[in-house]
């Protein structure tokens, strides 16, 4: 359910734009701008795009990128979540659902503006994901600048986690006990159960909103979706997450819509709940319901698993759903028209 963040209508300006907390149901309006959490302004930086006559593509690609050079809220893109061995690395995605043509990368190192890496995979390219170093190669290829991704923060969270004995981490079934010490780690006999497969303790149950899942509509109703993030503090090395993986981070097709995900992208990814809403929207679905069906199969086999989902028709209306005590109640941002942003907030279940 859409909720209301304050009793009346309020608004404030955030940095250059406008920005209003809404509760009233979900209108539609195109061209429209949706994201992931209170980054208004990469849904500003989106819709300017079309008020300056820009494709939907570059909506989506120009909104990203403005939350991968501001690093929204002080975690998405370089410099933030290191992973085990201190590096940050990138996954984005950016989808064309009038061509259904995708472009991705998993675990980039040292470029920073990954949704520009993935947009070129898209369409210089006739491949959908590339990855790691190799992705690297192929963005300095295409003129983009080899940089360092780590920053002071990053160090910091890297040197206070080897402190604290490497907690939390993703590692299980490995000697020495990865719940109290820092690897090197080798494979034990026994594996663990699905029952005690616990996500809160790995820390995904506090996001730090290093993600940005956005979706944008043109006035034609042409959809496109895309992500960008570091993924999650403290990954193993070469992890890569839903955030790049069609269907999981986002999805987009024509004449039903788009969605894009935030949250624990390693359960997230194995259910797909992008593609789940964008089918169920195309059967009738409204995007809320869609949202709140796409993560009901998550919760069935992950009770505590925690994450959102945004949904938008190819008309516009927009909705949400979220899981999990870690975000309680998930914020998202709107716009589509050109006067301000809309936040909407919606409770988790
Ligand atoms: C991931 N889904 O890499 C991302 C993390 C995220 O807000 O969304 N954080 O698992």
């Amino acid at each position: 359910m859409i909720i209301n963040m304050a009793a009346t209508m309020r608004s404030l300006v955030i940095g250059c734009c406008v920005v209003v907390f809404c509760f009233e149901r979900a209108r539609s309006a195109l061209p429209i701008v949706v994201n992931t959490w209170p980054f208004t302004n990469a849904t500003d930086a989106g819709y300017n795009v079309f008020l300056n006559g820009g494709s939907v593509v570059d909506a989506v690609e120009k909104g990203c990128s403005k939350c991968e050079v501001l690093r929204c809220d002080g975690s998405v893109g370089e410099g933030s979540d290191p992973d085990e061995d201190g590096e940050v690395t990138l996954d984005a995605m950016i989808m064309d659902g009038k061509t259904m043509d995708v472009g991705s990368v998993g675990c980039l190192r040292n470029i920073s503006s990954a949704i520009s890496v993935a947009r070129m995979v898209m369409e210089r390219t006739d491949h959908t994901l590339l990855a790691g170093e190799l992705a690297t190669k192929f963005a300095v290829e295409m003129g983009f600048k080899e940089s360092d991704l780590s920053s002071n923060k990053s160090d910091t969270m890297f040197k206070q986690w080897r402190a604290n004995n490497c907690q939390p981490n993703f590692r299980v079934n490995v000697s020495p006990d990865p719940k109290k010490s820092c690897g090197p780690y080798q494979p034990t006999e026994s594996t663990r159960l699905l029952q005690e497969n616990s996500r809160n303790d790995k820390g995904v149950g506090y996001l730090n909103h290093d993600t940005i899942g956005m979706v944008a509509v043109d006035k034609n109703g042409h959809v496109v979706s895309g992500t960008t993030t570091n993924g999650l503090n403290h990954k193993v090395p070469g992890r890569v997450g839903d955030s790049p993986i069609v269907g999981a981070g986002s999805y987009a097709q024509n004449e039903m819509g788009g969605a894009a995900a935030t949250g624990d992208g390693d359960i997230m990814m194995r259910f797909l709940p992008s593609y789940t809403a964008v089918q169920l929207m195309g059967s009738g679905m409204t995007p809320s319901n869609a949202a709140l069906f796409s993560i009901k199969p998550i919760i069935k086999f992950y009770p505590d698993f925690n994450g959102a989902v945004i949904a938008v028709n190819s008309k516009g209306e927009h909705g949400a759903a979220c899981h999990g005590s870690g975000i309680g109640t998930f914020h998202y941002s709107v716009k589509d028209n050109p006067d301000q942003v809309n936040l909407f907030s919606v409770k988790c279940v």
